[in-house]
């Protein structure tokens, strides 16, 4: 073992890691829900892979600093306390994560020392003069274009994020520099959906079929839904030094950032000086300045699933090696850095942010990590001569050295899927810790129970394009919706009335010699019953079918689409038992015998299938129906398990899940 392509790669997906400055709030648990489902759904689909699934806070920066001095604590004391809440959060919540990582441990820490003396080592970053628009809200820098005077103030002095509304200042000092303009041509071509539709390794045929129809589909674009692959695309193309608003103040508006006026892409601030921010990972290089917090906490998803990986990590002692130039010889012989990073589970396979980091997660994070693997590329494939540097960038620098995208196929190391959600409102403006408009996660799952909230965000959030005001009454209808569909569906099919003339049907069916079962299919000769009648014909095709409906969804991840799947169903069968009404008295036995098992396959086929939306639910659901625990998290074996059931009680050849 140890060899090349002998081991599958973990499914490995991220949520962001949050700030702990404030409590959680429900935009925070949604997108841990988002995360978990699509980390359960993967387990569900391919019980044999490991799945990695990443969440955890991002404890630096000056957010954080200044909320600790406003709490009278020192910053460990703070974040140690917060970090706490939000992991309990995921807890409560039934997150599935598999780490819980945290920007301010060792491990982190030596990643980012890693990374910044290999960027730093490839010429990547640079000492310049920064000014521009910071928001400590937002731990960022703006460009003049990026902000305005803030709304309703007469006070033409006070700007605000046209992006986030949050406030900012005027600041100029000295900061390492991320050459972030010299990967805007590769990130344009990345981001660039390919004529022809190309297929994700996940997606199934019927995907391809209905993907041509679909053109956001069909471009698989690298961010999800395709409007924010668009974004992104705009971000890039956008000079980011274009002239001030006129109602500015008289102060050189533009950044100086890009060091090159003409740069449709600026080169980004990495760095704070100590003197104004002490909480936080020192610059490995010159431990005056600190490392910006975002450059820090985007390293997360790597040290997280353990890089540097012992290859790279040799090239800290040996800072002008690569990451792909060395390969570690250990025991089981040689494993290159490729074959490492494929065991750790990298690249993730599926990030999911909110719309307001998608800079940072789109552009900022692939071109850290192509600047990492730089010389690695220039290797693989010869600089395009096109691909020059900006004309006037600072003339003392040594050049940079050019990154080149593989095309195709695409360069390894950049995460496959970036999913973008928008955001939970209150009152139509968006739910946040600075802003204090914000529900608390834990205090709605205690009221109303983890899956109904849940289910009330993959219900509505699951196909959120747009942003949504969180609303008591749409819970409580989601709370009803939940109960009719599946609580009072169950009770109908358990009542001991049903059960007991459902057994008269069975003897009665036994001793028939009726046939016509409602999947058409019989088996003669090996036993198995026959009914007398198509009634339940429809929803027995229906659910027999649902998995490979709801798995086409997820695999497109589309989270609203598939549950409305699986309520598409029990609407049906809720229907159907309705219409038949098996506790009438004139209700035929056999009819009654065959109406409960199409329920009870029914049952337990959506069980399975809510197990990623809502595990606890889908759990009790699957006990009372009396399914081993064994086929609960493994398709395969539920799949043999509830064959076997449709061999003996219909005679027809098992079930497809999934
Ligand atoms: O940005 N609706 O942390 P953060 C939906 N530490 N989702 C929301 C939301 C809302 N109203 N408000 C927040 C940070 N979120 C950085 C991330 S990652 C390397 C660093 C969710 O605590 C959403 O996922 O401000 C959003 O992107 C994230 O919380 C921001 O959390």
């Amino acid at each position: 073992n140890g060899g090349e392509g002998e081991t599958t790669k973990p499914y490995y997906v991220t949520t962001p890691i949050f700030y702990p400055n404030a409590k959680p709030h429900i935009g925070h648990l949604y997108t841990l829900v988002l995360g978990d489902v699509f980390a359960r759904f993967r387990r569900l689909v391919e019980p044999g892979r490991e799945v990695k699934f990443l969440v955890g806070t991002d404890e630096h920066g000056l957010k954080i600093q200044q909320a600790a001095q406003k709490a009278g604590m020192g910053e460990r004391e703070f974040v140690d306390g917060l970090s706490g809440v939000f992991k309990s959060l995921s807890t409560h919540a039934n997150i599935s994560h598999t780490t819980f990582a945290r920007t301010s441990s060792p491990s982190h820490r030596r990643a980012v020392d890693h990374v910044w003396r290999v960027l730093q080592e490839n010429g990547y970053i640079y000492k310049g003069e920064y000014e521009g628009w910071y928001s400590v809200t937002d731990e960022c820098f703006y460009t003049g274009t990026q902000v305005e005077p803030a709304p309703g103030r007469g006070d033409q002095r006070t700007y605000v994020s046209k992006e986030t509304g949050s406030k900012v200042e005027w600041t100029k000092e000295h900061n390492y520099m991320f050459r972030l303009s010299a990967f805007r041509e590769a990130l344009v071509r990345h981001y660039t959906p390919s004529p022809s539709p190309s297929l994700s390794p996940g997606s199934s045929t019927t995907t391809t079929t209905t993907a041509s129809k679909d053109p956001a589909i069909a471009k698989e674009t690298p961010v999800f839904p395709a409007q924010y692959n668009s974004v992104v695309l705009q971000m890039l193309s956008a000079s980011s030094a274009s002239p001030p608003p006129s109602s500015s103040p008289s102060s050189p508006i533009t950044p100086t950032q890009s060091q090159d006026p003409q740069a449709l892409l600026a080169d980004i601030s990495i760095s704070r000086p100590r003197t104004r921010l002490t909480w936080g990972i020192p610059v490995p290089t010159d431990p005056a300045h600190t490392v910006y917090v975002w450059f820090d906490a985007l390293l997360i998803y790597l040290s997280g699933v353990g890089y540097p990986w012992p290859a790279s990590s040799s090239s800290s002692s040996n800072p002008s090696g690569s990451i792909a130039d060395n390969a570690v010889v250990g025991d089981r012989g040689a494993k290159t850095a490729e074959t490492l990073e494929r065991e750790a589970g990298w690249p993730a396979d599926l990030q999911i942010i909110g719309k307001d980091i998608l800079r940072f997660h789109a552009i900022y994070l692939p071109a850290i990590l192509l600047a990492l693997s730089g010389p690695s590329y220039s290797r693989l494939a010869s600089p395009s001569p096109s691909s020059s540097l900006p004309p006037s960038s600072p003339p003392s620098l040594p050049p940079a050295p050019q990154p080149s995208l593989l095309d195709p196929p695409k360069p390894p190391g950049l995460p496959k899927r970036l999913l973008a959600h928008a955001h939970w409102t209150v009152s139509a403006a968006k739910m946040s810790k600075s802003v204090g408009n914000v529900v608390c996660p834990l205090a709605a799952m205690e009221r109303w129970g983890v899956d109904v909230v849940r289910w009330y965000m993959c219900r509505v959030g699951g196909r959120m394009r747009d942003d949504v005001d969180w609303s008591e009454d749409q819970l409580e209808k989601h709370s009803r919706e939940l109960q009719s569909l599946l609580g009072n569906y169950l009770l109908r099919v358990t009542s001991p009335k049903i059960v007991r003339a459902a057994e008269l049907g069975r003897q009665a069916v036994l001793s028939s010699s009726s046939s016509l079962s409602p999947l058409s299919h019989t088996n003669e000769g090996e036993g198995g019953y026959k009914f007398e009648h198509g009634l339940n014909e429809e929803l027995a095709n229906l659910a027999v079918g649902l998995p490979r409906r709801v798995g086409e969804n997820m695999e497109r991840l589309e989270v609203g689409e598939a549950v409305e799947r699986v309520v598409e169903v029990l609407k049906v069968a809720n229907k159907t038992i309705s219409d038949i009404a098996p506790w009438s008295k004139t209700c035929p036995p056999a009819v009654v015998f065959e109406t409960r098992q199409v329920a009870l396959l029914t049952l337990k086929i959506a069980a399975v299938c809510l197990r990623p939306f809502t595990p606890e639910t889908s759990g009790k659901l699957l006990e009372a129906l009396g399914v081993e625990r064994a086929g609960w998290e493994d398709v395969e074996r539920l799949e043999g398990m509830l064959g076997e059931e449709m061999r003996r009680v219909w005679g027809v050849e098992g079930v497809k899940l999934f």
